[in-house]
């Protein structure tokens, strides 16, 4: 990058410290995105007089909101609600709903900005949104989980709607507590509409969601792998998470041929020598999201499998493709070097933002395939996407057609990656092909639409 560049982004930057303190997840997405695009706004300077970056890291409307709930004994509880609705250049807002602790407006704004770009690649037309609450679903009874959520959607509903604004699912929101949403939504409004997707088959759901994101992961780690002559077929695969996410990518990894070893939760993670099977799957999908168990309890039922605890990571254990499927920031430097000298040679990104800035930086500097999670994982919005359509001419897809859909996209996606991506001695910069990719769909809208 030239000087001008390099000035521009630092100045960028420090303005936007300034002006968002403290907010160090936003901070680091707009850094990786702004250097990805900076050179090419330079080469279309209309962007730069435009200040289509100083508009878009300026989210459109924040909704911050009290959300008060009971618990089964009576108790009163206060959390925080959010909904960042950040760009509608090209659709109407659209992101995911996440329920954790750790929610702050720093998070929700990170993943609204990551939404924007992500939804671009899709090919479908949707905006950036992102929403969410500090309120923790873990050890909450359904009768707690429904009356939060219905507080939650009371004061949500004001401003959201299938033609402005469509939530979905993220950490702590899947299909029970889309249902309760829905319901309340549905009840306040008087309207049965696609203004929720991830909804149960029976009420305007569309078959396959539960497991697009990490079916496209592997859709798109496929593609990945062909640019080197090589697929999961006989290789090690070490997954974290143990949520929606990981249980479909380790499901489809498997059933690709590949050998998957690991799991975790925020507790720590499984390392299971002998690979998962559909029965060992079909274990973790109940003990998560029927009895709302933890991931050690599957060395109970699986005893050559080994439990280590105290929060630890499963990036130590040797693997040839790493698939980082739990949340933000929970792939460090250090562990990324562990990867490569373990000979991890492919890490595609389930999860929004899991590499850190210098775990990318290994990644990329040892040449191995990478793709960062706007990219890999937007097989779940995409098909969030799909059930939209299908809501609107009031028809269901079979699981066929959603796949085939699903597949076409992934693969345009790692197309797009590839045109905007490949380096000069033809290495694929996946972050700076997801990046511009993304970002030009939105910028011309924001130029062809005027100052607003
Ligand atoms: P789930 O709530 O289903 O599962 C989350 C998993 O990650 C759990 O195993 C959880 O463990 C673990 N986890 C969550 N927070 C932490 C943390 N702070 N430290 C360590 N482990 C943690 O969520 P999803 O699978 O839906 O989401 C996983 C990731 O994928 C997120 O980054 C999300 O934004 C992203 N994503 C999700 C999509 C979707 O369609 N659902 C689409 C695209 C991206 P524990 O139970 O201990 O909290
Ligand atoms: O991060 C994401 O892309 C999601 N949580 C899914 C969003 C959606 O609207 O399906």
């Amino acid at each position: 990058m030239d000087n001008f560049g390099k000035k521009y982004i630092e100045r960028f930057m420090a303005e936007l410290e300034a002006k968002n303190p403290g907010e160090k997840e936003f901070h680091q997405a707009v850094r990786e995105v702004l250097t990805s695009v900076v050179p090419y706004m330079q080469a279309y300077p209309y962007l730069l007089d435009n200040k289509i970056m100083e508009r878009m890291v300026e989210p459109e409307r924040v909704i911050i909101f009290r959300v008060p709930w009971t618990d089964d004994q009576g108790e009163i509880h206060v959390n925080r609600g959010f909904r960042v609705q950040m760009n509608s250049a090209i659709g109407p807002y659209k992101g995911g709903i996440r329920f954790h602790p750790s929610v702050n407006l720093s998070i929700m704004k990170f993943l609204a900005f990551e939404q924007t770009f992500k939804n671009s690649l899709t090919t479908l037309p949707m905006g950036g949104g992102k929403g969410g609450s500090d309120f923790n679903p873990r050890g909450k009874s359904d009768a707690e989980v429904m009356r939060f959520c219905q507080s939650f959607m009371t004061e949500l509903q004001r401003y959201i709607g299938q033609d402005t604004d469509v939530p979905a699912g993220d950490i702590g929101v899947g299909g029970r507590e889309i249902g309760f949403l829905f319901g309340q939504y549905k009840r306040l409004r008087d309207e049965f509409t696609g203004t929720l997707t991830g909804k149960g088959l029976a009420w305007g759901g569309s078959l396959l969601r539960p497991e697009a994101t990490g079916y496209g992961v592997c859709y798109f780690a496929e593609q990945m792998l062909a640019t080197r002559g090589k697929s999961f077929k006989d290789q090690v695969v070490v997954i974290s998470g143990a949520g929606n996410v990981a249980q479909h990518a380790a499901e489809k990894a498997m059933r690709l041929g590949a050998k998957v070893v690991t799991l975790s939760d925020s507790d720590g993670f499984i390392y299971d020598p002998d690979g998962f099977d559909e029965e060992k799957i079909a274990y973790v999908k109940q003990l998560k999201n029927v009895r709302r168990g933890r991931i050690k309890e599957y060395v109970t039922q699986y005893p050559k499998a080994q439990y280590t605890g105290e929060g630890t990571k499963p990036w130590g254990i040797p693997c040839d493709i790493a698939l980082p499927c739990a949340t933000q920031n929970e792939l460090d430097g250090a562990a990324a070097k562990t990867l490569v000298a373990n000979g991890c040679y492919c890490v595609v990104e389930g999860a929004n933002m899991p590499s850190t800035p210098e775990a990318i930086e290994a990644f990329q500097a040892a040449k191995i395939l990478y793709s960062p999670g706007k990219a890999s994982n937007a097989g779940g919005v995409a098909t969030s996407g799909l059930e939209m359509t299908q809501n609107s001419v009031r028809q269901k897809w079979t699981a066929e057609e959603v796949d085939a859909q699903l597949h076409r996209i992934m693969t345009d996606i790692h197309e797009a990656c590839i045109k905007y991506g490949t380096e000069e001695d033809g290495y694929i910069n996946y972050v700076k092909g997801a990046n511009i990719a993304g970002f030009i769909k939105v910028a011309n809208a924001m130029v062809d639409q005027g100052l607003v």
